[in-house]
C-alpha cells in the first residue's frame, strides 16, 4: 500500500513533429498506456512560435534555441497529459536520454530514433563531434528525438496549463484491479 500513499503527479508528454511525421503516434501513446498511467488529455495540435518559445523559455540562451523552435513548429505535435504516482520520473525513464544515439534500447528514443540533425549524425557516427547537449547542432534542425516529457512535477503542471485550455482535460478514473495499487 506504499504507492497509494505517495503523491499523484501529472506530466506533460508531447510527440514532436518527427514522431507524428514518422507515424509513431500509436506506438508512443501505447507505451504510456501499457505502463498503466492515466490519460487526462490528448490532442493533435499545431503550435505557434510564441507557445514553443514559452514552453522552452529556460533554454532561450542556448545556441540551438532557434533551431529547436523551428523544429517544434515544423508540423503538428500530439499533446498529452498523463497522471500517476511518480509519473514524471517514470515517463523520463520510458523516454530515455535526450540524444537518441545515447538512449538505452527499450526506451522510446532508444528504440525509435537516431536522428540528431541532418548533417551532425554522420559526423557523430565517426566521433568527430560531440552530439546534442554537448555541442552546437550543425544540422538544419535541433536534436530530433520524437518525444518530450516534463522534468519535474512543477513543470508538469506548468506545461499542462500552457498547452491545454480549460475543458480539454478529462477528470476520470480507471476501474482497476485492486492489486495494481497494493
Ligand atoms: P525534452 O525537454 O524535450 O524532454 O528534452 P530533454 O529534457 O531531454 O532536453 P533539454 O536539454 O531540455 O532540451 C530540449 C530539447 O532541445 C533539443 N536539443 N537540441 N544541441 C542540440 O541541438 C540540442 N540539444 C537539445 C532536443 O530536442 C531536446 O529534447
Amino acid at each position: 500500500l506504499v504507492a497509494s500513499m505517495e503523491q499523484v503527479d501529472q506530466t506533460y508528454i508531447m510527440i514532436k513533429p518527427d514522431g507524428v511525421q514518422r507515424g509513431l503516434v500509436g506506438e508512443i501513446i501505447s507505451r504510456f498506456e501499457k505502463k498503466g498511467f492515466l490519460l487526462k488529455g490528448l490532442k493533435l495540435f499545431e503550435c505557434t512560435k510564441e507557445l514553443a518559445e514559452e514552453h522552452y523559455k529556460d533554454l532561450r540562451e542556448k545556441p540551438f534555441f532557434p533551431k529547436l523552435i523551428d523544429y517544434i513548429t515544423s508540423g503538428p505535435v500530439v499533446c498529452m497529459a498523463w497522471e500517476g504516482v511518480g509519473v514524471v520520473a517514470s515517463a523520463r525513464k520510458l523516454i530515455g536520454a535526450t540524444n537518441p544515439l545515447q538512449a538505452e534500447p527499450g526506451t522510446i528514443r532508444g528504440d525509435l530514433a537516431i536522428q540528431t540533425g541532418s548533417f551532425s549524425e554522420v559526423v557523430f557516427a565517426f566521433g568527430l563531434l560531440k552530439p546534442c547537449k554537448e555541442s552546437h547542432s550543425h544540422g538544419k534542425l535541433s536534436c530530433r528525438n520524437v518525444v518530450h516529457g516534463s522534468d519535474s512535477p512543477e513543470n508538469g503542471l506548468r506545461e499542462i496549463e500552457l498547452w491545454f485550455k480549460e475543458g480539454e482535460l478529462c477528470q476520470w478514473t480507471q476501474v482497476q484491479a485492486p492489486w495494481l495499487k497494493e
